[in-house]
């Protein structure tokens, strides 16, 4: 079994003490940091799989993200990039009934590599508190909102209007997450969309510049 491939079992099997071990491992033995995090992502979707299939419950769901988290943390340094230009605030979140974060801290980690000064609003972010956010932070160019369920993808489109009707200006909004299409985004009135970190990061970059 490679290195990459025991961050993966150990990520499937959340094992949290063993994982930021065997990334450090995998990094050592000369793995480039992108291969290993793609492994990681790979984990999420078998324990998904598994979930879906009623083989494992929510509690392992549950420690197989935070085995995850362990690993992102060990490999956050060798991701971001020196993020010396600086492009302005991002102000990022999971919608409102959303308790996900593992794929908006990637994308959070990725804008902010790409040289933004990042407000991480968390999880469960009412579409009210996105527009204070913007209210409260100087220079917002961007406002990222992220979703994983299906059924919060409402509470994206009322994120997304409610920030439209506050009648700021300056920024432009990005959405993103596995349920959502560029056509949803679209539809709900969003300035762009991004399948994935390394894509918003390039989006957002786009959009501010
Ligand atoms: Co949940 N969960 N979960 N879960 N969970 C999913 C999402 C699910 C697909 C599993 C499944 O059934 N196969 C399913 C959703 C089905 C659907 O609606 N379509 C699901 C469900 C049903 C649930 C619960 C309802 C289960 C229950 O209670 N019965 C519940 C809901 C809780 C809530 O939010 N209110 C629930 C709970 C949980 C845990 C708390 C246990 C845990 C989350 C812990 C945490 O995040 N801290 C969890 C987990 C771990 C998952 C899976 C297994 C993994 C998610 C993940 O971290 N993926 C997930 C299955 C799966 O993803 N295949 C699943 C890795 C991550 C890197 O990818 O988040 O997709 P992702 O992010 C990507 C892209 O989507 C994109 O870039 C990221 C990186 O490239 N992206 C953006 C994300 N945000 C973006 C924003 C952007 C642009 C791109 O611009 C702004």
């Amino acid at each position: 079994m490679t290195k990459i491939e025991e961050v993966k079992a150990k990520v499937e099997a959340g094992k949290s003490k063993l994982v930021p071990g065997l990334v450090q491992e995998a990094l050592d033995a000369g793995n480039n940091p992108q291969d290993i995090l793609d492994a990681m992502v790979e984990s999420m979707g078998v324990v998904g799989e598994k979930f879906s299939t009623g083989e494992i419950f929510v509690p392992e769901m549950l420690i197989a993200a935070k085995a995850m988290s362990k690993g992102v943390d060990v490999l956050k340094p060798h991701l971001a990039g020196d993020g010396a230009s600086k492009l302005g605030t991002c102000i990022i979140g999971t919608v409102a009934g959303d308790l996900h974060d593992i794929g908006k801290n990637l994308v959070s980690l990725m804008i902010e590599s790409a040289g933004f000064d990042m407000v991480d609003l968390g999880v469960d972010v009412p579409a009210e508190t996105f527009v204070q956010a913007i209210k409260d932070h100087d220079n917002v160019k961007i406002v990222a909102c992220s979703g994983l369920l299906t059924s919060t993808m409402p509470a994206m489109k009322e994120a997304v209007a409610t920030i439209k009707a506050s009648g700021l200006t300056g920024f432009k909004v990005i959405v993103g997450g596995a349920p959502v299409t560029p056509e949803y985004a679209a539809e709900i009135g969003a300035d762009g969309f991004a399948p994935d970190a390394g894509t918003a990061a390039v989006k957002a970059k786009e959009l501010a510049t």
